[in-house]
């Protein structure tokens, strides 16, 4: 059989989604997320200015051959708008693949390491009461791994930190419509200090641990924006915590930064929500500077090319941490889920829950129970969209902020 209709579909349930639809000759339907927050519609168009007339007419089975093609074929490499388009491709024919199979695709990856995914989720407050508050939540939830994130004194909204208050669990929401709740036209700003920070964020730990005991799993997100020695004080500095990760400490770009962080720290380093290929990684883990991989499946290039990223890491000890904020849609969730249960060297998922429009949107089989996450068992990834609600939700400019440090000057956020 071929690849008969490529179809993208946009749609915004409070937050934008880009999904591919690809149908086979006998009608078989798979779904891919080629979400890239901010820029949704770069992808899209990518997806069906120059890759759709490319499959139609394709075999469908031909995952591996079809990555290929698409990826040397364009000459132009890697670079996260062409590898989320890859992705949805990919995502889309293993959807297929599991499907003609009757099996999830768990099934097809080598079948299930392990009972159930263990997830994290998000803890934040401006400040540590209501940080502790919404740790209290999760763990009543069942949650043992707590990713926490907290207002520094005097920045005002930064990175990561739900302004809603104490209570609201599910709400972080970086990317932001217009104040009336139309289309930005422009990103909105946020302020940064990170001496401020690098001085506040230890006593934070220091209090959890004092609250929370040593059972809970704390992993914290320093979102890109400490510089190298900056990084390097701050993973020393907190050891004694005991963190579960350090995420994002330096840029991206630089992956020998993470030397100089290495060289002074035991902490458990994350990297990788922006990278987009194996080739980011290269350094980091041939040089074992980290410990998990943050890759999202959506921006990695899919299933495919994550799976090889994931075996290479497994070489050399390094663990999977699989990207999963809401700005994965249910179908790139989906697709990290069946890795996470089929590799040997899983080490957590991220997990924010979407919300009850997109899940409206979006219909999912995966389960969870008590800080674990399943995929399901329905043939495939498990996950279909619903064109006619999806249709109810019209696209909306959004873009993530962008970060200045107290004088003015642009600083990574
Ligand atoms: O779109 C940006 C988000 O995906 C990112 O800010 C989330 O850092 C993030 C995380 O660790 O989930
Ligand atoms: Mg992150």
């Amino acid at each position: 059989m071929t690849i008969d209709l490529v179809d993208v579909n946009i749609t915004s349930p409070g937050r934008n989604f880009v999904t591919l639809k690809i149908t086979t000759s006998d009608g078989i339907v798979g779904w891919g997320d080629a979400t890239l927050n901010g820029r949704e519609l770069a992808v899209a168009s990518y997806l069906s200015d120059h890759l759709a007339s490319m499959l139609v007419g394709r075999d469908e089975d031909r995952i591996e051959d079809t990555w290929q093609y698409l990826y040397r074929g364009a000459y132009w490499r890697r670079g996260p708008v062409t590898m989320a388009a890859i992705a949805a491709v990919d995502m889309a024919l293993w959807d297929i693949k599991a499907k003609k199979a009757g099996m999830p695709l768990y099934q097809l990856l080598g079948g299930a390491s392990r009972d159930g995914v263990r997830v994290y989720a998000h803890a934040s407050g401006t400040d540590y009461a209501a940080l502790a508050n919404a740790i209290t939540g999760y763990e009543e939830l069942g949650f043992t791994a707590v990713r926490v994130q907290t207002g520094v004194p005097g920045l005002g909204q930064i990175y990561g930190v739900s302004s809603a208050g104490p209570g609201v669990r599910y709400d972080y929401e970086p990317a932001k419509r217009a104040a009336d709740g139309g289309a930005a036209e422009r990103p909105h700003e946020e302020n940064w200090d990170t001496r401020t920070y690098l001085s506040h964020m230890p006593g934070v730990f220091a209090r959890i641990r004092e609250d929370f005991g040593t059972g809970l799993r704390i992993l914290h997100d320093g979102h890109h924006r400490m510089s190298p020695i900056e990084a390097a004080r701050f993973a020393k500095d907190v050891e004694p915590y005991d963190l579960f990760w350090l995420e994002d400490c330096t840029p991206g770009e630089d992956q020998a930064a993470l030397r100089l962080v290495r060289q002074h720290s035991t902490t458990p380093l994350a990297i990788g929500e922006i990278f987009n290929s194996v080739y980011d990684y290269q350094t980091l883990i041939t040089e074992r500077l980290i410990d998990y991989v943050r890759s999202a499946v959506t921006h990695t290039g899919g299933i495919t090319a994550m799976k090889k990223l994931l075996d290479f890491a497994a070489v050399y000890g390094i663990r999977s941490g699989i990207h999963g904020p809401t700005d994965i849609s249910p179908v790139g969730m989906a697709a990290a889920l069946h890795l996470d249960l089929a590799i040997h060297n899983f080490g957590i998922q991220e997990y924010m829950p979407h919300n009850a429009e997109t899940l409206e949107v979006f219909r999912t089989s995966f389960t969870f129970d008590r800080g674990f996450l399943h995929p399901g068992d329905q043939p495939g990834l498990g996950v279909e969209l619903d064109e006619e609600a999806a249709a109810g939700h019209a696209y909306t400019k959004a873009y993530l902020p962008v970060n200045r440090l107290l004088d003015g000057t642009v600083h990574d956020w």
